[in-house]
């Protein structure tokens, strides 16, 4: 087994990167104004749940190759978490004028027309896991997990708990808030393949957990990185710098021990480290 080193690592996130981003391109190219705005609101981001998705896959499987139904159900995991910040960015939550370095969309389609594009993309990502579920058991029990993760028991209820904040902020509510809003996404990138794959049940509770810690790292990451908007929680209005620094690391220890619960773990051990010391 060759080892990877930290070039490889990055030319896998970039390939997994181009991979998503044609499969998008491919899904909304015929030219009509629904497609306008859906290729909008899809055409960039960094790709990190449809790539932990696509490399938890391939550590499990131990393959190269991608099916097409593969990386189908990585567009599944991105569609939802696009429409998130569509329908995040809009006047009645955030109030967001710029994502990823543009205009959001109900700036640049109109506010009517962003409603329904975060509803194509969430109604798209039902439909098209339906259509793997046909497949069998696997694809179903991973959309079943998909819509979990997403849904009044997920990111939904991450979004309700930001809105309508306890007027005690603490570490603990802070900490439910990014479980839910954040690293459900990641725990269904993971456990979907882990799913797909067959694992047994304290495999499956191993990839859940070290997604979990990842995603809270991440967002972690994002307050230091002063990325939430005036709204949103932020660790440092309950922690100092030190301590939220000393949190991220414990969180990234954390990923790392449930993730060497597996073989060929080499990307997802360079990823915890790359997220942390991202600047954007
Ligand atoms: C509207 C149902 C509903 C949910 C919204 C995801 C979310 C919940 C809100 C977006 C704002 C936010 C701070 C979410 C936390 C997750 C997060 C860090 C999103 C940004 O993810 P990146 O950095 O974005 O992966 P890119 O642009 O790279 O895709």
């Amino acid at each position: 087994m060759v080892m990877m080193n930290k070039e490889d690592f990055k030319t896998i996130l970039k390939k997994d990167k181009k991979i998503i981003d044609r499969a998008f391109e491919e899904k909304f190219k015929d030219d009509n104004p629904l497609n306008e705005a859906l290729r909008y609101a899809t055409d960039s981001g960094k790709r990190i749940r449809p790539i932990l998705f696509l490399e938890s896959y391939k550590m499990l499987t131990k393959k190269s190759y991608l099916n097409d139904e593969i990386i189908e159900m990585a567009l599944n995991i991105e569609m939802i978490h696009a429409y998130s910040l569509v329908h995040d960015d809009l006047p009645s939550m955030d109030n967001d004028d710029l994502r990823r370095g543009k205009p959001t969309v109900h700036k640049k389609f109109g506010e009517d027309i962003a409603i329904l594009i975060g509803d194509s993309l969430l109604n798209l990502a039902f439909e098209n896991s339906l259509n793997l579920a046909k497949n069998g058991q696997r694809f179903l029990d991973a959309s079943l997990y998909l819509s979990k993760a997403s849904g009044i028991d997920g990111m939904i209820k991450g979004q309700v708990y930001d809105l309508r904040r306890n007027l005690e902020i603490d570490l603990s509510y802070i900490l439910e808030v990014y479980k839910n809003k954040t690293s459900r996404l990641f725990m269904a990138a993971c456990v979907m393949a882990g799913l797909l794959n067959g694992l047994s049940e304290d495999k499956l509770k191993a990839l859940e957990n070290y997604a979990y810690y990842l995603g809270l790292s991440f967002q972690i990451q994002d307050d230091l990185l002063d990325k939430n908007e005036k709204n949103e929680l932020n660790i440092l209005s309950c922690k100092s710098l030190d301590e939220a620094n000393s949190l991220l690391l414990d969180f990234n220890n954390k990923a790392k021990e449930n993730i060497n619960k597996f073989k060929n773990n080499d990307f997802h051990i360079y990823l915890i480290d790359y997220l942390t010391e991202r600047t954007k």
